[in-house]
Protein backbone atom coordinates (compact mmCIF):
# COMPACT_ATOMS: atom_id res chain seq x y z
CA UNK A 1 0.00 0.00 0.00
CA UNK A 2 1.92 2.97 -1.36
CA UNK A 3 0.73 5.69 1.01
CA UNK A 4 0.15 3.57 4.09
CA UNK A 5 2.88 1.67 5.93
CA UNK A 6 1.57 -1.40 7.70
CA UNK A 7 3.36 -3.09 10.59
CA UNK A 8 2.32 -5.76 13.00
CA UNK A 9 3.55 -5.90 16.59
CA UNK A 10 2.06 -8.97 18.27
CA UNK A 11 -1.69 -8.58 18.20
CA UNK A 12 -1.47 -4.88 17.27
CA UNK A 13 -1.42 -3.44 13.73
CA UNK A 14 0.11 0.00 13.15
CA UNK A 15 -0.90 1.94 10.04
CA UNK A 16 1.15 5.01 9.19
CA UNK A 17 -0.22 7.38 6.58
CA UNK A 18 2.83 8.31 4.60
CA UNK A 19 2.60 11.25 2.24
CA UNK A 20 4.87 13.71 4.04
CA UNK A 21 5.32 16.09 1.09
CA UNK A 22 1.67 17.08 1.45
CA UNK A 23 1.56 16.67 5.25
CA UNK A 24 -0.25 13.34 4.68
CA UNK A 25 -3.24 15.04 3.01
CA UNK A 26 -5.93 12.67 1.76
CA UNK A 27 -6.35 12.30 -1.95
CA UNK A 28 -8.20 9.43 -3.57
CA UNK A 29 -5.07 7.22 -3.66
CA UNK A 30 -4.32 7.77 0.03
CA UNK A 31 -7.94 6.98 0.90
CA UNK A 32 -7.81 3.82 -1.23
CA UNK A 33 -4.62 2.75 0.54
CA UNK A 34 -6.20 3.35 3.97
CA UNK A 35 -9.13 1.17 2.93
CA UNK A 36 -6.79 -1.51 1.57
CA UNK A 37 -4.83 -1.49 4.85
CA UNK A 38 -8.01 -2.12 6.85
CA UNK A 39 -9.06 -4.81 4.38
CA UNK A 40 -5.69 -6.48 4.89
CA UNK A 41 -6.03 -6.80 8.67
CA UNK A 42 -6.01 -10.44 9.74
CA UNK A 43 -8.78 -10.41 12.30
CA UNK A 44 -7.85 -13.85 13.59
CA UNK A 45 -4.63 -12.28 14.92
CA UNK A 46 -5.08 -8.52 15.24
CA UNK A 47 -6.94 -7.23 18.29
CA UNK A 48 -6.29 -3.48 18.06
CA UNK A 49 -5.20 -1.04 15.34
CA UNK A 50 -3.24 2.20 15.66
CA UNK A 51 -3.47 4.87 12.96
CA UNK A 52 -0.84 7.61 12.85
CA UNK A 53 0.88 9.94 10.39
CA UNK A 54 4.44 9.85 9.07
CA UNK A 55 6.81 12.57 10.28
CA UNK A 56 6.74 14.78 13.33
CA UNK A 57 4.55 17.52 11.99
CA UNK A 58 1.31 16.11 10.75
CA UNK A 59 -1.21 13.37 11.37
CA UNK A 60 -3.28 14.35 8.31
CA UNK A 61 -3.56 17.99 7.15
CA UNK A 62 -6.95 17.38 5.57
CA UNK A 63 -8.44 16.27 2.32
CA UNK A 64 -6.23 17.23 -0.60
CA UNK A 65 -7.14 20.82 -1.45
CA UNK A 66 -5.41 20.73 -4.85
CA UNK A 67 -7.37 17.62 -5.84
CA UNK A 68 -10.66 19.12 -4.62
CA UNK A 69 -10.12 22.54 -6.17
CA UNK A 70 -11.43 21.59 -9.62
CA UNK A 71 -14.20 19.20 -8.61
CA UNK A 72 -17.70 19.52 -9.98
CA UNK A 73 -20.75 19.07 -7.74
CA UNK A 74 -21.05 15.43 -8.86
CA UNK A 75 -17.37 14.74 -8.28
CA UNK A 76 -17.57 16.37 -4.85
CA UNK A 77 -20.53 14.21 -3.93
CA UNK A 78 -18.72 11.08 -5.11
CA UNK A 79 -15.53 12.04 -3.21
CA UNK A 80 -17.56 12.71 -0.06
CA UNK A 81 -19.26 9.33 -0.28
CA UNK A 82 -15.98 7.58 -1.02
CA UNK A 83 -14.34 9.04 2.09
CA UNK A 84 -17.43 8.63 4.25
CA UNK A 85 -17.71 4.94 3.37
CA UNK A 86 -14.08 4.36 4.37
CA UNK A 87 -14.39 6.33 7.62
CA UNK A 88 -17.56 4.44 8.47
CA UNK A 89 -15.67 1.21 7.82
CA UNK A 90 -13.08 2.37 10.39
CA UNK A 91 -15.77 3.40 12.87
CA UNK A 92 -17.45 0.01 12.61
CA UNK A 93 -14.24 -1.97 12.20
CA UNK A 94 -14.56 -5.07 14.38
CA UNK A 95 -11.57 -4.30 16.61
CA UNK A 96 -10.78 -1.01 18.38
CA UNK A 97 -8.88 1.63 16.42
CA UNK A 98 -6.69 4.19 18.20
CA UNK A 99 -5.69 7.44 16.49
CA UNK A 100 -2.21 8.53 17.59
CA UNK A 101 -2.42 12.14 16.43
CA UNK A 102 1.14 13.35 15.94
CA UNK A 103 0.54 16.88 14.63
CA UNK A 104 -2.00 18.55 12.31
CA UNK A 105 -5.43 16.91 12.35
CA UNK A 106 -7.30 19.36 10.17
CA UNK A 107 -10.43 18.85 8.10
CA UNK A 108 -10.32 15.27 6.81
CA UNK A 109 -7.53 14.61 9.34
CA UNK A 110 -9.72 15.47 12.30
CA UNK A 111 -12.53 13.51 10.63
CA UNK A 112 -10.28 10.47 10.28
CA UNK A 113 -9.25 10.73 13.95
CA UNK A 114 -12.90 11.03 14.98
CA UNK A 115 -13.83 7.86 13.10
CA UNK A 116 -11.41 6.00 15.38
CA UNK A 117 -12.54 4.70 18.78
CA UNK A 118 -9.98 6.54 20.88
CA UNK A 119 -7.75 9.55 20.21
CA UNK A 120 -4.50 10.39 21.94
CA UNK A 121 -2.14 13.09 20.71
CA UNK A 122 1.24 14.74 20.95
CA UNK A 123 1.73 18.22 22.44
CA UNK A 124 2.11 19.78 18.97
CA UNK A 125 -1.21 18.42 17.70
CA UNK A 126 -3.70 20.88 16.22
CA UNK A 127 -7.33 19.97 15.59
CA UNK A 128 -9.91 21.74 13.50
CA UNK A 129 -12.41 21.84 10.68
CA UNK A 130 -11.20 24.77 8.57
CA UNK A 131 -13.44 23.97 5.59
CA UNK A 132 -15.66 27.08 5.67
CA UNK A 133 -12.52 29.14 5.09
CA UNK A 134 -12.15 27.23 1.82
CA UNK A 135 -15.78 27.72 0.80
CA UNK A 136 -16.97 24.21 1.62
CA UNK A 137 -18.50 22.28 4.50
CA UNK A 138 -16.73 19.43 6.25
CA UNK A 139 -17.46 16.42 4.05
CA UNK A 140 -16.17 13.32 5.79
CA UNK A 141 -18.48 13.39 8.82
CA UNK A 142 -16.98 16.43 10.60
CA UNK A 143 -20.25 18.19 11.31
CA UNK A 144 -21.70 14.96 12.69
CA UNK A 145 -18.96 13.32 14.73
CA UNK A 146 -17.53 16.51 16.23
CA UNK A 147 -20.94 17.52 17.60
CA UNK A 148 -21.47 14.05 19.03
CA UNK A 149 -18.02 13.95 20.62
CA UNK A 150 -17.67 17.40 22.16
CA UNK A 151 -21.24 18.71 22.08
CA UNK A 152 -22.97 20.93 19.51
CA UNK A 153 -22.03 24.29 21.04
CA UNK A 154 -18.27 23.79 20.98
CA UNK A 155 -18.42 21.92 17.66
CA UNK A 156 -20.37 24.76 16.04
CA UNK A 157 -17.85 27.31 17.32
CA UNK A 158 -14.99 25.33 15.79
CA UNK A 159 -16.77 24.66 12.50
CA UNK A 160 -18.42 28.07 11.91
CA UNK A 161 -15.37 30.09 12.93
CA UNK A 162 -12.87 27.59 11.45
CA UNK A 163 -11.19 27.80 14.87
CA UNK A 164 -8.44 25.27 15.38
CA UNK A 165 -7.68 24.02 18.88
CA UNK A 166 -4.39 22.90 20.36
CA UNK A 167 -3.74 19.66 22.22
CA UNK A 168 -4.50 21.03 25.71
CA UNK A 169 -7.89 22.36 24.63
CA UNK A 170 -8.64 19.16 22.71
CA UNK A 171 -8.01 17.30 25.96
CA UNK A 172 -10.15 19.72 27.95
CA UNK A 173 -13.16 19.38 25.62
CA UNK A 174 -12.83 15.58 25.43
CA UNK A 175 -11.70 15.29 21.82
CA UNK A 176 -8.59 13.39 22.95
CA UNK A 177 -8.10 11.13 25.95
CA UNK A 178 -4.50 12.08 26.71
CA UNK A 179 -1.61 14.27 25.54
CA UNK A 180 2.01 13.06 25.33
CA UNK A 181 5.33 14.38 24.11
CA UNK A 182 6.20 13.39 20.52
CA UNK A 183 8.56 10.68 21.80
CA UNK A 184 6.03 9.24 24.22
CA UNK A 185 3.08 9.18 21.80
CA UNK A 186 3.66 5.90 19.95
CA UNK A 187 4.83 3.99 23.05
CA UNK A 188 1.68 5.19 24.81
CA UNK A 189 -0.50 4.18 21.86
CA UNK A 190 1.10 0.73 21.79
CA UNK A 191 0.74 0.33 25.55
CA UNK A 192 -2.97 1.11 25.29
CA UNK A 193 -3.41 -1.14 22.23
CA UNK A 194 -1.64 -3.98 24.03
CA UNK A 195 -3.81 -3.53 27.11
CA UNK A 196 -6.86 -3.85 24.86
CA UNK A 197 -5.33 -6.84 23.03
CA UNK A 198 -4.70 -8.66 26.33
CA UNK A 199 -8.43 -8.86 27.05
CA UNK A 200 -10.93 -11.35 25.65
CA UNK A 201 -11.13 -10.31 21.97
CA UNK A 202 -14.74 -11.29 21.36
CA UNK A 203 -15.83 -9.45 24.50
CA UNK A 204 -13.89 -6.34 23.41
CA UNK A 205 -15.47 -6.47 19.94
CA UNK A 206 -18.90 -6.83 21.47
CA UNK A 207 -18.23 -3.82 23.72
CA UNK A 208 -17.36 -1.74 20.65
CA UNK A 209 -20.57 -2.82 18.96
CA UNK A 210 -22.61 -2.19 22.09
CA UNK A 211 -21.32 1.36 22.54
CA UNK A 212 -21.55 2.29 18.85
CA UNK A 213 -24.92 0.73 18.13
CA UNK A 214 -26.40 1.73 21.49
CA UNK A 215 -25.59 5.39 20.84
CA UNK A 216 -27.79 5.34 17.72
CA UNK A 217 -31.00 4.33 19.52
CA UNK A 218 -32.95 5.18 22.69
CA UNK A 219 -32.02 3.65 26.05
CA UNK A 220 -34.74 0.97 25.95
CA UNK A 221 -33.38 -0.36 22.67
CA UNK A 222 -29.79 0.24 23.72
CA UNK A 223 -29.97 -2.06 26.74
CA UNK A 224 -31.45 -4.79 24.51
CA UNK A 225 -28.44 -4.46 22.20
CA UNK A 226 -26.18 -4.82 25.24
CA UNK A 227 -28.10 -7.82 26.56
CA UNK A 228 -27.68 -9.71 23.28
CA UNK A 229 -23.97 -8.95 23.00
CA UNK A 230 -23.48 -9.92 26.66
CA UNK A 231 -25.31 -13.21 26.10
CA UNK A 232 -23.20 -14.02 23.03
CA UNK A 233 -20.09 -14.09 25.22
CA UNK A 234 -21.43 -17.17 27.02
CA UNK A 235 -20.85 -19.17 23.87
CA UNK A 236 -17.13 -18.42 23.95
CA UNK A 237 -14.23 -20.41 25.28
CA UNK A 238 -12.66 -17.17 26.52
CA UNK A 239 -15.61 -16.50 28.86
CA UNK A 240 -15.28 -19.96 30.39
CA UNK A 241 -11.52 -19.66 30.74
CA UNK A 242 -11.68 -16.08 32.07
CA UNK A 243 -14.13 -16.95 34.82
CA UNK A 244 -12.47 -20.28 35.63
CA UNK A 245 -9.13 -18.50 36.09
CA UNK A 246 -10.72 -16.03 38.50
CA UNK A 247 -12.37 -18.77 40.54
CA UNK A 248 -9.17 -20.81 40.63
CA UNK A 249 -7.27 -17.69 41.75
CA UNK A 250 -4.82 -17.84 38.88
CA UNK A 251 -3.79 -15.38 36.23
CA UNK A 252 -5.14 -15.96 32.78
CA UNK A 253 -2.31 -16.85 30.44
CA UNK A 254 -3.86 -15.89 27.16
CA UNK A 255 -7.27 -15.47 25.60
CA UNK A 256 -7.61 -17.54 22.43
CA UNK A 257 -10.18 -15.43 20.57
CA UNK A 258 -12.65 -18.29 20.57
N1 LIG B 1 -4.08 19.45 0.76
C1 LIG B 1 -3.08 19.47 -0.13
N2 LIG B 1 -1.82 19.84 0.17
C2 LIG B 1 -1.58 20.21 1.43
C3 LIG B 1 -2.58 20.22 2.43
C4 LIG B 1 -3.90 19.81 2.05
N3 LIG B 1 -4.92 19.75 2.89
N4 LIG B 1 -2.04 20.65 3.59
C5 LIG B 1 -0.75 20.90 3.32
N5 LIG B 1 -0.45 20.64 2.02
C6 LIG B 1 0.83 20.77 1.34
C7 LIG B 1 1.15 22.24 1.06
O1 LIG B 1 0.51 22.68 -0.13
C8 LIG B 1 2.66 22.17 0.91
O2 LIG B 1 2.97 21.67 -0.35
P1 LIG B 1 4.18 22.35 -1.26
O3 LIG B 1 3.80 23.77 -1.39
O4 LIG B 1 5.41 22.16 -0.40
O5 LIG B 1 4.17 21.56 -2.52
C9 LIG B 1 3.06 21.12 1.93
O6 LIG B 1 1.88 20.35 2.18
C10 LIG B 1 3.53 21.70 3.24
O7 LIG B 1 2.53 22.61 3.68
P2 LIG B 1 2.87 24.10 4.15
O8 LIG B 1 4.05 24.63 3.41
O9 LIG B 1 1.61 24.87 4.07
O10 LIG B 1 3.29 23.83 5.67
P3 LIG B 1 3.13 24.81 6.90
O11 LIG B 1 3.83 24.15 8.04
O12 LIG B 1 3.52 26.21 6.53
O13 LIG B 1 1.57 24.84 7.20
C11 LIG B 1 -0.64 23.85 7.58
C12 LIG B 1 0.90 23.67 7.64
C13 LIG B 1 -1.28 22.49 7.90
C14 LIG B 1 -1.08 24.88 8.60
C15 LIG B 1 -1.00 24.33 6.14
O14 LIG B 1 -0.39 23.45 5.18
C16 LIG B 1 -2.47 24.30 5.91
O15 LIG B 1 -3.18 25.19 6.34
N6 LIG B 1 -2.93 23.27 5.20
C17 LIG B 1 -4.33 23.12 4.86
C18 LIG B 1 -5.11 22.68 6.08
C19 LIG B 1 -6.57 22.58 5.78
O16 LIG B 1 -7.22 23.58 5.44
N7 LIG B 1 -7.09 21.39 5.90
C20 LIG B 1 -8.47 21.12 5.58
C21 LIG B 1 -8.58 20.75 4.14
S1 LIG B 1 -10.25 20.72 3.65
C22 LIG B 1 -15.90 16.80 1.15
C23 LIG B 1 -14.96 15.87 1.40
C24 LIG B 1 -13.93 16.17 2.24
C25 LIG B 1 -13.81 17.40 2.79
C26 LIG B 1 -14.76 18.35 2.55
C27 LIG B 1 -15.81 18.06 1.74
N8 LIG B 1 -16.95 16.53 0.22
C28 LIG B 1 -16.67 15.83 -0.94
C29 LIG B 1 -18.26 17.04 0.46
C30 LIG B 1 -12.66 17.71 3.61
C31 LIG B 1 -12.09 18.91 3.45
C32 LIG B 1 -10.80 19.20 4.05
O17 LIG B 1 -10.17 18.41 4.72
Amino acid sequence: MGYVDYEVDGHVAVMTINRPKALNALNEEVLKDIEAAFDAVDLSEIRAVIVTGAGEKSFVAGADIAAMSTMTKEEGERFGKFGNDIFRKIETFPVPVIAAVNGFALGGGNELAMSCDIRICSENALFGQPEVGLGITPGFGGTQRLARLIGPGKAKEMVYAARNIKADEAYRVGLVNAVYSQEELMPAAKKLAKAIAANAPIAVRNCKKAVNEGLQVDMDQAVVIEEKLFADCFETEDQREGMRAFLEKRKIEKFNNR
